[in-house]
């Protein structure tokens, strides 16, 4: 999977700029051979002139045309509407004369969509206007059109509420950006879609004609709710590169490059998101009011000294760090700790913001807890029957929820940690015993209630807030406290530190 993801962040980066490419083809008229007296008319002049003053930001003196002979307009360079000509030629790759040839003048009669109503920005291009128009064309799925043109409404507000951009919906007349449906094979652009599952959709960077465009796979099993795949959340994705935005190596982005949602999933753009579409369109009037209701959600960063864990488990070779919709995935043989969604590994079949794991390697099996229900996952299946209630595993009916969960494998038994509580569950009887014991008789030295609690390299690992403790149990006593992350070996790579300079 991770190869995957790679080749797909390479992949995209060359696709996009070649798809460029794709889309100028079969736009252009053949080029035919200039006629050097037959110069544009006073009408095309005319023309021309308003077309640069709209699309150019033109701005003609007063006098400025020189009469020939014959009666024509000769170029005049010292106006600038030679310069906007040149420009104009460059944008749709005609020869840059900066003369008002008949190309010229015929890819300026030419019905416009957007054109030059875009502009390059650093590595990318970005929409020059704040209005923009959409356009839903062709589709048969079996979802409703008012529930499709909801949804990309919908789509596009979680763009405009963070930017000044506005996306206003048009039914008959050329838009921007054209969202459609595809099946199968050829679609005329160049990228035919797959069938079923592999790719979902893509989307062509600003730019006239097909530039802006959004084509989804037309054979994806699509949905809001139960099963099949997000359209709104992919929707969000595509209108990113719409409008100009590129992957994004954080695994909490929409722009993320692998589909990664529950189909009822509310998606929301990431901090990062945020980050990256404020980076080219300025920051919306209502940002500040909006986000400070719902900001953003961060992706949490394994340098953070603050940073606390939800959940920490031993899985085979790994050590498993919990937090939020993601987790670090520690093995001795990876250099680095990496960052992933808790989804990436188990899909959709484990909550969010756990409370507690564990492995209990002789039986097999993963159980993840989150308020009075867990979770049991065979070979990163749901087991049938679950969740169930914590009170099954023998917990009076008081306890509403657990902190932490440690697995002795030698001893066959699970110590649970609630409160100032902890209870020994037997793995083989598959009961609770009787009582709690206090955690202050039992591991005394730590702190509660605890946040995680891991077996590893010999030693009890303890968790609160963003404090370790190293703990061992045969002296029974705290050999050494850290900061909560130091096990996650904080090293920023290239690319987090590169994106946080923006
Ligand atoms: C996609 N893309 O289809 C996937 N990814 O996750 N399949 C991307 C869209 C998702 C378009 O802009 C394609 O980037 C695939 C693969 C992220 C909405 C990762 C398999 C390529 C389920
Ligand atoms: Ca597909
Ligand atoms: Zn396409
Ligand atoms: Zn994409």
């Amino acid at each position: 999977m991770s190869n995957m993801k790679m080749l797909w962040l390479s992949l995209l980066t060359v696709m996009m700029p070649s798809k460029t490419l794709v889309m100028s083809l079969p736009l252009w008229n053949p080029v035919l051979p200039t006629q050097p007296h037959a110069g544009p008319s006073e009408a095309d002049w005319e023309f021309a002139e308003e077309y640069l003053k709209h699309f150019y930001g033109y701005q003609p003196k007063p006098d400025r045309r020189k009469r020939t002979a014959d009666n024509s307009i000769d170029a005049d360079w010292t106006t600038g509407f030679c310069d906007k000509v040149q420009e104009m030629q460059r944008f749709f790759g005609l020869p840059q004369s900066g003369e008002l040839t008949k190309e010229t003048l015929e890819v300026m009669k030419r019905p416009r969509c957007g054109l030059s109503d875009v502009e390059r920005f650093g590595d990318t291009m970005r929409w020059k206007k704040h209005n923009i128009s959409y356009r839903i064309a062709g589709y048969n799925l079996t979802i409703p059109a008012s529930q499709i043109h909801k949804l990309f409404k919908a789509a596009w507000k979680l763009w405009s509420n963070v930017t000044p951009l506005q996306f206003r919906k048009r039914s008959r007349k050329e838009a921007d950006i054209v969202i459609s449906f595809h099946s199968g094979a050829d679609h005329k652009d160049g990228s035919p879609f797959d069938g079923k599952k592999g790719i979902l959709a893509h989307a062509f960077m600003p730019g006239f004609g097909i530039g802006g465009d959004v084509h989804f796979d037309a054979d994806e099993d699509w949905s809001f709710n139960s099963t099949g795949f997000n359209l709104f959340a992919v929707a969000v994705h595509e209108f990113g590169h719409a409008l100009g935005l590129s992957h994004s190596s954080d695994p909490g982005a929409i722009m993320y490059p692998s589909y990664n949602f529950a189909p009822n999933y509310e998606p929301q753009l990431s901090f990062r998101d945020v980050k990256d579409i404020q980076h080219l369109y300025g920051i919306g009037s209502n940002f500040a009011e909006l986000s400070s209701k719902n900001p953003p959600p961060r992706t949490p960063d394994k340098c953070d000294p603050d940073l606390s864990f939800d959940a920490v488990t031993q899985l085979q070779q790994e050590i498993l760090f919990f937090k939020d919709r993601f987790m670090w995935r520690k093995h001795h043989q990876f250099e680095e700790t990496k960052i992933t969604l808790i989804s990436s590994l188990w899909s959709d079949s484990v909550p969010y913001s756990l409370d507690a794991v564990y492995e209990n390697s002789g039986r097999n099996f993963l159980l993840f807890f989150k308020g009075h229900q867990y979770w049991m996952l065979r070979q990163l299946n749901l087991e049938e029957g679950y969740p169930r209630n914590i009170w099954d595993l023998g917990f009076p009916s008081r306890i509403k929820s657990i902190d932490a969960a440690l697995h002795f494998t030698n001893d066959h038994y699970t110590v649970f940690f609630t409160g100032h509580e902890c209870w020994r569950y037997d793995e083989q009887q598959k009961t609770m015993e009787g009582s709690p014991t206090l955690i202050k008789q039992q591991w005394p030295g730590i702190p509660y209630p605890i946040d995680a609690a891991v077996f590893y390299e010999g030693f009890v690992h303890f968790f609160k807030g963003n404090v370790h403790y190293k703990y061992d149990s045969n002296s029974k006593r705290v050999v050494s406290t850290g900061p909560a992350n130091d096990l996650l070996e904080c090293k920023k790579d290239n690319n987090e530190i590169l994106m946080e300079g923006r």
